[in-house]
């Protein structure tokens, strides 16, 4: 039984909490530098910060020498991007101090929660796939599987998003300006990350031809760590992330020859490779730099890992048995080569036994099927930045196709579908083919989606390896996403079933019958309304407009994209705007209509689209005739502690993607797991929510995924839709012609094109008459309380299946073949 397992019986012991309050003073002074009579809230939030933090480290330790001790299997999650949001309140959550903490920080004369505002969100993701790393690694600690997140410190995370006259502008996300209490920086690790040059053949003194990368521009990766609590503080992980340096050495001979200058440009430009994360969701740009950043997070990595495993193992050929290496999509997927010539070049094994420990220790995650998020990287870019990589990455191509030629002869056309190099258009490596290749499994994020990789995208690699491709679908932290977030709900939770529900979210499925308990409902209707009150003031504070609480809080909140389709919202919105306008007196259930989401700053529909959403707020909030009904609004700035402010206080979660398209989402899990009903189609988990809450319990409308791909291949026509429905009709005119852009009036041109004369891809125009009615269901439904709020509680008692501690259990013994340690 491991020492830290016997943990938290008495948390007022175990993390002095009698010394709190005198550490937090102790840290104004000795760390900060500051008077401790100050009132400042920043001040006082970073030294509750650092004295929350050094209670954690010495558990930390523990763990690590825990896992030291028992040679457990360790796992690697290698991730261009987390999305942590705050970590404050998750510490607190997870330590179990959150009360006792509130006491001790009242007495020093503030709320928990004003400290709480003062910190900035690290947002070194772009959406669901940095969030979702950040879920498992809170599920992988929790549950005592020994494992790491691997990522990078970024300086600038996803931009800051502000609303100017109804357009996105973004501005940077400095967020470390003014320090981080929770990066543990270490000055005295650094490993050297090597790039360009040229491979070298040489012979070694066996006579064998060997291979050497020679003549290359180093930069020095410096870790930085951050723990993550596991929830009841069972064990307590970190996240590595890298940061670049320069190395010491870097142009010394132009120091030498007296250019300072120089020399001191070159070292800036390498300490770029951290600078700013790429703010594009689903979409290559394939910028030099960005592969820099892919091999930059691997290179260290890597030798990070295998630095950890020399220390106890002579020989690197049982890495298999003790490194689990997952990749989070394609983004670190040149690890592959990378293991490979490290255990050739650098460990001197040939090339078969090389490949057996590389495709033993990696599995890949694949997150959507976007042909323009598929990354490609050109031959010749690729070649000069790595070229023994390139040189690795043919010979493992060469070796791979020439199997597939024995099991299907003569199909040359499979073969250059499956090669790991794409020679139309200019050579480029396929990294979805080389991650494929070079992992012993491959999953996709719910059960719809991993469907279509193995009947799709993936079909031929899927005959090839029928047992490779496999699904784990995704799952969200109770802990973050329930509890943390939605104090009201988990408290009357808790005192209803009982608290294990939070690290065993099946055990909510006792809430079922108290769906039938009025006391419970009504208690049950008073935390929603508790949390859409709290919502109100943060709508007022942002964006200073009045919202009623008592009116279907109907939310959308996400990345801006053409397939989430945000503009098929919209076109509901101003169909009841138009139903309004026509029957002033109608008898309407009312509405607030919330959206929020950034747009990558280089995509133009999606930046459109945000513009519509607020001049369509701009008419239907200054209506007389609307007033009281209909209200919408755009939030600005979307992220993780807005979420927090945002998921439990919808009545109504939009899930309305193309079928086909949403690889699994998990805001969607989000929002039930909070009470919310979901309209939606049956796309990515949300099939399987449908299955878990009942179909009598959620809103599904619209062409199914099969049906999008035949519609696509017969041939769609948008327009018979347009001529045969006079509403639909109605509100594309109203778009196209500029009835929200008065000023402008062919500011919208675009949006109404690309529905009406460039095919309308997303297929709005053909689910356009489901949504809204599916949309008139859910009217009728919120009129009668009752059912609404039986079935927002059926909702979360149903949720138990998307609990990311399931998914990280899968993933542990199906595909890392770990278990949990001290069971
Ligand atoms: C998928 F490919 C990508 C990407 O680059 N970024 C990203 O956030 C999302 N995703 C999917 O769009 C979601 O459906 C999914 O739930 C999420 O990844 C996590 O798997």
């Amino acid at each position: 039984m491991s020492r830290v397992c016997k943990m938290s019986k008495n948390v007022r012991e175990v993390f002095r909490l009698d010394e709190l309050k005198d550490d937090i003073r102790r840290n104004m002074v000795a760390l900060l530098g500051n008077d401790p009579r100050s009132k400042r809230k920043f001040s006082y939030y970073n030294a509750l910060a650092y004295s929350v933090r050094e209670r954690l480290v010495d558990l930390w330790m523990r763990t690590q020498s825990d896992y030291y001790d028992s040679m457990a299997k360790r796992v690697y999650y290698l991730s261009m991007e987390f999305l942590p949001g705050r970590f404050l309140m998750n510490y607190l959550t997870n330590m179990g101090i959150v009360d006792e903490c509130r006491e001790i920080v009242a007495e020093l004369g503030f709320s928990l929660e004003e400290l709480e505002e003062e910190e900035w969100d690290a947002g070194l993701g772009n959406g669901g796939l940095g969030r979702l790393a950040s879920c498992y690694l809170d599920s992988m600690v929790s549950q005592n599987i020994p494992g790491y997140g691997y990522g990078i410190l970024y300086d600038y995370g996803i931009f800051y998003q502000s609303i100017v006259n109804g357009n996105q502008e973004e501005r940077c996300d400095n967020w470390r300006r003014h320090g981080c209490p929770w990066e543990i920086t270490r000055l005295d690790t650094l490993y050297e990350v090597k790039f360009y040059g040229r491979s070298e053949t040489y012979y070694d003194s066996d006579g064998n031809v060997r291979f050497r990368w020679v003549d290359t521009e180093n930069v020095m990766a410096m870790p930085c760590d951050i723990l993550i609590p596991g929830y009841g503080c069972s064990h307590v992980s970190n996240m590595r992330l890298w940061t670049a340096q320069s190395s010491r050495e870097f142009n010394l001979s132009d120091f030498n020859r007296g250019d300072y200058i120089g020399a001191m440009h070159g070292k800036v430009m390498s300490e770029n490779i951290t600078k700013v994360l790429y703010p594009n969701d689903q979409f290559l740009q394939g910028m030099e730099l960005r592969l820099k950043q892919q091999y930059f997070l691997v290179s260290a990595t890597f030798q990070d890992i295998l630095r950890r495993y020399l220390k106890q193992h002579t020989s690197l050929a049982a890495l298999p048995e003790a490194v689990a290496v997952q990749l989070n999509d394609t983004h670190p997927a040149i690890a592959i080569p990378e293991l490979m010539r490290l255990l050739m070049d650098v460990y001197g094994m040939g090339w078969d036994v090389a490949w057996d420990i590389c495709t033993r220790t990696f599995a890949y995650t694949n997150h959507t099927v976007l042909p323009e998020a598929l990354e490609t990287w050109p031959v010749d870019l690729l070649g000069r930045l790595l070229p023994r990589h390139m040189q690795i990455i043919y010979e493992i191509n060469r070796r791979f196709l020439e199997g597939v030629a024995a099991t299907f002869p003569g199909d040359t056309e499979r073969l250059s579908r499956m090669s790991v190099i794409q020679e139309e258009g200019g050579q480029r490596v396929r990294m979805a083919n080389l991650a494929i290749v070079g992992s012993h499994t491959v999953n996709g994020v719910a059960a719809l989606h991993s469907n279509i990789l193995q009947t799709g995208l993936f079909r031929d690699f899927h005959e090839y390896y029928p047992r490779k491709i496999r699904n784990v679908t995704n799952g969200v932290t109770p802990r973050r996403w329930l509890m943390q977030c939605n104090p009201a709900l988990s408290r009357l939770i808790t005192q209803s079933i009982g608290p294990e529900w939070c690290c065993n979210l099946e055990k909510l499925r006792e809430l079922v019958p108290l769906a039938e308990d009025s006391a419970f409902r009504d208690a049950w209707a008073r935390a929603k309304l508790e949390n859409k009150r709290l919502l109100s003031r943060y709508v007022l504070r942002k964006v200073q407009m009045g919202i009623n609480p008592n009116t279907l809080f109907d939310m959308q909140f996400k990345r801006m994209h053409e397939y989430k389709r945000q503009l098929l919202n919209v076109m509901h919105v101003i169909s009841l705007f138009n139903r309004i306008k026509d029957n002033p007196s109608a008898d309407i259930t009312p509405r607030t209509v919330l959206f929020g989401g950034k747009a990558a700053p280089g995509y133009y529909q999606a930046k459109l689209i945000i513009r519509l959403i607020n001049e369509v707020a701009r008419v239907v909030n200054a209506d007389a005739d609307v007033a009281g009904r209909l209200r919408v609004a755009f939030l600005p700035n979307y992220c993780i502690s807005q979420a927090e402010k945002v998921v439990p206080a919808a009545d109504l979660s939009e899930q309305i993607s193309t079928a086909g398209m949403e690889a699994s989402g998990t805001g969607n899990m989000k929002f039930a797991l909070n009470g919310a009903l979901t309209i939606g189609t049956l796309d990515g988990a949300n099939v399987e929510i449908m299955e878990e809450v009942g179909a009598e319990n959620i809103f599904i409308f619209g062409l199914k995924a099969h049906e999008v791909a035949e519609k696509r291949r017969s041939g769609y026509n948008p327009r018979e839709f347009y001529e045969n429905d006079a509403e639909l009709r109605r509100v594309m005119d109203m778009i196209g012609s500029g009835f929200f852009s008065p000023d402008e009036r062919g500011l919208f041109s675009p949006v109404y094109d690309s529905l009406m004369h460039h095919g309308d891809y997303y297929m709005l125009m053909a689910d356009y008459r489901p949504y809204m009615e599916a949309q008139a269901a859910v009217d009728a439904l919120y009129l009668d309380q009752d059912q609404w709020v039986r079935k927002s509680i059926l909702n979360a008692a149903n949720m138990g299946k998307f609990s990311s501690d399931r998914s990280v259990m899968e993933y542990a013994r199906g595909i890392w073949h770990v278990e949990p340690l001290g069971k």
